[in-house]
């Protein structure tokens, strides 16, 4: 029998024409309240690193697509290290996260600004509903690894988040993360 082209070994992608891509404190300007406390860091520090299977041309109708980010431990001042998080291009697309290693937190908002939370760690199934934003922060010193799964047209929007953010942002507030609305 042929083995799958792609196998997850160890919470790792492993194949050919994986997408990799990393990103570190120096791509994520405004991404922080603490701007000064980032632009003190090294730049070349990784955040983050994806890998993803995209079996299909990216906006195929039907399509899925499957990755596998981790999140390295740290903080940006008194927040956790945390992804850029975005809403779908095509907003009515849904998504699957699901904790694989490490502890953190899943931060959604609604396209009314309502921002909740979902507490993320080793088998936690999160469905992320339709023109809802999705950003995970790593509340854990070890590396947090979560794979996920989104339509192939579901696309991207980092703009909006760009713009006007999340109306919450997780702080080390005493040592333990507190929801604070901005
Ligand atoms: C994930 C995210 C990944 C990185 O695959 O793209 O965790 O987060 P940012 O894209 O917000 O930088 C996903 O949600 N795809 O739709
Ligand atoms: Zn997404």
């Amino acid at each position: 029998m042929k083995t799958t082209a792609i196998q997850i070994i160890k919470n790792s992608l492993q194949g050919e024409a994986l997408l990799k891509k990393n990103t570190c404190i120096g791509d994520l300007k405004n991404v922080f309240v603490d701007e000064a406390a980032r632009i003190a860091l090294p730049q070349e520090r990784i955040v983050y690193e994806v890998e993803a299977y995209l079996p299909v041309k990216e906006g195929t109708e039907g399509g899925l697509f499957w990755g596998i980010t981790k999140l390295y431990p740290g903080k940006v001042g008194n927040e956790y290290h945390m992804t850029r998080g975005h809403f779908h291009a095509q907003s009515d697309r849904a998504e699957y996260y699901w904790g694989l290693e490490g502890d953190g937190v899943l931060i959604l908002m609604d396209r009314k600004r309502y921002t909740w939370v979902e507490e993320m760690k080793p088998g936690s199934l999160h469905y992320i509903p339709a023109h809802t934003a999705h950003r995970v922060a790593n509340t854990g010193n070890t590396m947090l690894s979560f794979a996920a799964c989104w339509p192939a047209d579901a696309g991207h929007d980092y703009e909006e988040i760009a713009k006007n953010g999340f109306s919450a942002r997780l702080l080390d507030t005493e040592g333990s993360p507190k929801l604070k609305s901005v």
